[in-house]
């Protein structure tokens, strides 16, 4: 359903915009359209107002190329010619919308490991003040399986050479969106350093309440905030929207800390353990008049055969009208048979066949006898093993204070390319991000908002001043519309397959998705191009309307594509479907149960 009215939304948009833009076009030179929303010099590179450790707005080339190193690692246990970071990265503006002059880190490549990190202005301690991260990202062409979460990289003897970033390389805290097919994420995974042994694990938050799919598909600039307080709480922002909050000590998986008992492994169930509640009671006998044999129904003794049965005529016949298909193999096909179908003479009569009575309950049924279920006097409950103190039992009451931070970097892989991070920022104090933020992320969205504003309003004037567009608006919204109904009403039955075969899809399958997208895309283009051969032929409109019809039913590729996968639909459902009742035959082949419904 979601599909219709996306595509009915791009279509009611497409036309919408195209209209009043030719028009404009061809009066731009009188000089009457001068609209114009972008105001460039609104912009300068934010700066980081306060105390902070790291700040990125990737503004600045050559601070960029000083700054950033590129990882020339390669990810361990992966075939070699995959193995290498070598996707590539760029600073550029974003492609659609930017401020003048605000550049950002692309990750251009796709299917491409790719790495690059950069040192702290100034280490960072868990010690008494937040940390604060927060960063944007923009994914310019969506996202379908990928990564853009960062990390940042712990204080480590591994860690002083960038070049050496990869996957393994320790961090103390991911952060940021990641999505595989249905499966959404915004990650936030924690290293913790068990005290009892120097070991390290991941803790991963728990989700939030919130799916987050936009931020993946609306193709805008999002920023994410990360807030860890010395108090072991925590909070995670999405454009200043809090999505989740929540205490280290809580909310992650697996916890913190390790329960203080646990079940003593070698504590094992006595054989003679008898865990059986009731037993049937042994002093119960069968009374002397339980027949077990007495059957649970039989033929009703009061039930008479109907005046007029025909007790020499079958039920079905062969059809006497059926003819053998010119096509049919009887090597392949096997001796062709004509189908059954009722027999003509039963119908005004009582019934045909052998006559039977029908059967009813037998008031004398008894079944097996059974002894009654009684408490067991032996009965010792469940059995569970004994707790014991848990040797690897340790408590952290502050999990924030986790190994120190020198350093960040993206370390990704993503089947969607173009990918823009910005204005990066480490701070302990989140006032100082929520200025950085106003000064970059809150311009970029402001002037977003007012494009969109401005858009509409510019269509709007303009077709007050020149009317005559709305009755093109409402042809050509009013045309799509009709052939929409008619074209998705006709397909019912194969929508619903759809949307079943969704429904079975993993969240891996990722190939069905980018066909569904690129079939709606074929549909928009086609639409659209009925459109432009409409605003020539107003006079043949309602001609087309009726070739709008034949073609919802055979005409355009996308509308024949359908009809095919119907088709197909249609034969599988044949083919699924039992044998015609009555029949009493031996399964057959597909291909005779196919010539049968012929
Ligand atoms: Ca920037």
């Amino acid at each position: 359903m979601m599909g219709r009215y996306r595509l009915l939304s791009l279509l009611v948009i497409g036309v919408v915009l195209l209209s009043p833009c030719s028009q404009a076009a061809e009066k731009e030179d009188d000089g009457e359209v001068t609209v114009e929303v972008e105001d460039p010099s609104d912009y300068t590179s934010p700066q980081p107002n306060g105390h902070y450790h790291f700040a990125e707005n990737f503004d600045d080339i050559q601070a960029f190329k000083k700054n950033w190193v590129l990882s020339e690692a390669k990810k361990e246990g992966i075939d070699e010619d995959i193995a290498k970071y070598d996707g590539v990265w760029e600073i550029e503006p974003p492609v659609r919308d930017g401020l003048g002059g605000d550049l950002g880190l692309v990750l251009k490549s796709k299917a491409k490991h790719a790495a690059i990190s950069s040192r702290l202005k100034k280490t960072f301690h868990f010690h008494d003040k937040p940390l604060v991260v927060q960063y944007e990202v923009l994914l310019q062409e969506g996202q379908e399986c990928g990564g853009s979460y960062l990390k940042l990289i712990a204080v480590d003897s591994t860690t002083n050479d960038l070049r050496n970033f990869h996957d393994k390389t320790p961090y103390s805290i991911m952060f940021g969106p990641d999505k595989c097919g249905n499966d959404h994420k915004l990650h936030f995974i924690f290293r913790h350093k068990n005290p009892k042994n120097g070991t390290f694990e991941e803790k991963h938050c728990s989700k939030p309440k919130e799916r987050l799919e936009e931020p993946f598909k609306d193709k805008q600039p999002h920023l994410y905030t990360l807030i860890i307080r010395p108090d072991n709480t925590f909070q995670i922002s999405v454009d200043h929207k809090i999505v989740k909050e929540g205490s280290l000590l809580e909310d992650f998986t697996p916890a913190v800390n390790p329960p203080a008992e646990i079940d003593d492994p070698n504590d094992k169930k006595p054989a003679d353990w008898d865990e059986t509640e009731k037993i049937p009671d042994p002093d119960a006998r069968k009374p002397a008049d339980w027949d077990e044999t007495a059957p649970a129904q039989i033929p009703d003794p009061t039930a008479t055969k109907p005046e007029g049965w025909l007790d020499h005529e079958p039920d079905m016949i062969p059809d006497p009208n059926a003819e053998k298909p010119d096509d049919w193999d009887n090597e392949m096909d096997g001796d062709w048979e004509a189908p059954l179908i009722p027999n003509p003479a039963c119908e005004k009569a009582a019934g045909c066949g052998k006559w039977s009575p029908p059967l009813i309950n037998n008031p004398e049924y008894k079944g097996k006898w059974r002894a009654p279920l009684v408490p067991n006097p032996n009965y010792q409950g469940r059995w569970k093993p004994r707790r014991i103190a848990n040797p690897d039992f340790f408590e952290d009451k502050s999990p924030f204070r986790m190994t120190s931070i020198s350093a960040v970097g993206f370390e990704l892989w993503s089947m969607s390319n173009m990918i823009l991070f910005d204005n990066l920022l480490i701070t302990d104090d989140p006032s100082v991000a929520a200025a950085y933020a106003a000064d970059s992320f809150d311009l970029k969205r402001k002037k977003l908002d007012q494009s969109a504003e401005s858009l509409v309003t510019r269509i709007i004037n303009y077709s007050n001043d020149n009317p005559w567009l709305y009755a093109i608006y409402i042809v050509a919204v009013g045309l799509p519309l009709v052939l929409i109904a008619v074209f998705f009403c006709g397909s019912s039955e194969s929508e619903e397959m759809k949307k079943a075969a969704r429904a079975k899809k993993t969240d891996m399958d990722l190939a069905d998705d980018v066909q569904d997208i690129n079939e709606l895309q074929d549909d928009l283009q086609d639409d659209q191009q009925q459109l432009g051969d409409e605003d020539e032929e107003d006079e043949e409109e309602e001609e087309e309307d009726d070739d709008g019809d034949d073609e919802s039913e055979t005409g355009t590729a996308a509308t024949s594509s359908e009809t095919s996968r119907t088709s197909k639909t249609q034969l599988d459902l044949q083919e699924n479907e039992p044998a015609a009742e009555g029949s009493g035959d031996a399964p057959r082949s597909p291909r005779k149960r196919r010539t049968r419904k012929d």
